[in-house]
């Protein structure tokens, strides 16, 4: 497909340019860290979104070549935030199921922390539901426990809106669960989305998890989100995702 060609010339040419979104205390506007979101550089038309390359993340082999330059473009970036003094919190980037299945991933990711200076509490992983389905969740499991023991926690992602059962949150070394925004959206006017965010919230607080929810995009839902006990929001209404040079630039300015 063009989606695949055009992934295929991100990753020969290192497009890859990592946007971060703020993840904020809502009760204090404090910055707790970024998730790292990709996007890439055209040459004539500019930045895309992974949108444009979404095809690719369904490709094993593409899709862990495109974690590979995201994992390398933000290292490279925390470096040089740790080194000017700045301290970027935790940074968050996203693997896929062929991440994971790789069986060195997790030591791959851990010697790159260390030869960039980067303390693994300054990292966290971001997973999908899906990583735990199929015949690679042996694998998985590995991969996570690894990352458990190195620091670096795991975050799941869009929770609510796969197949993963209650019993894999026992199971996993799952530290941050991050509401779906499709819950979010319609937090403070649908009271069946009210009612899946309210359980999510008691869910992750009863297994000693963050909570955060994602797509927040108005003063309304965050303070139905404080209501319910979920003070940690990423989303439109804190800060949209930009590049690294903005994020310095947005830390260093006077308040
Ligand atoms: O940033 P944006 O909303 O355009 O992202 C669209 C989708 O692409 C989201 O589902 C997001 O999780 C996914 N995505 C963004 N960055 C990465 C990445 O680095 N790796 C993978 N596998 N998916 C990503
Ligand atoms: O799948 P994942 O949850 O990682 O995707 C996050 C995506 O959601 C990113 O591509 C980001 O650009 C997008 N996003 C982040 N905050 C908001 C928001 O407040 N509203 C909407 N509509 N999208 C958002
Ligand atoms: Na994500
Ligand atoms: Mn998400």
């Amino acid at each position: 497909s063009s989606m695949i060609h055009m992934a295929r010339q991100v990753i020969a040419e290192r497009l890859v340019v990592p946007y971060y979104q703020p993840k904020v205390d809502m009760r204090t506007g404090q910055v707790l860290g970024y998730e790292a979101l990709l996007r890439w550089q055209h040459p004539r038309l500019g930045v895309q979104a992974p949108a444009t390359i979404a095809a690719a993340f369904e490709h094993g082999e593409l899709a862990v070549r495109l974690t590979e330059l995201m994992l390398d473009a933000v290292l490279h970036d925390m470096q040089a935030w740790l080194g000017a003094g700045f301290d970027p919190g935790r940074v968050a980037v996203n693997a896929s199921a062929a991440d994971l299945q790789q069986g060195d991933f997790a030591d791959h990711v851990l010697t790159r922390l260390e030869q960039h200076g980067v303390p693994a509490e300054h990292f966290e992983i971001e997973v999908t539901e899906s990583v735990f389905l199929g015949r690679g969740a042996g694998q998985v499991a590995r991969a996570l426990d690894r990352f458990a023991r190195g620091g670096v926690r795991i975050a799941l992602d869009d929770f609510g809106t796969g197949f993963a059962s209650l019993s894999h949150l026992k199971q996993y070394p799952v530290n941050v669960l991050k509401i779906d925004r499709s819950f979010v959206s319609h937090v403070d006017r649908d009271a069946g989305d009210a009612a899946i965010v309210d359980a999510v919230i008691k869910l992750g607080s009863s297994f000693r998890m963050e909570v955060v929810a994602e797509g927040v995009e108005t003063a309304e839902q965050a303070a139905l989100l404080l209501q319910h006990g979920c003070h940690i929001a990423q989303g439109y209404h804190y800060g949209r995702p930009q590049p690294a040079a903005s994020v310095l630039a947005a830390r260093n300015a006077p308040p």
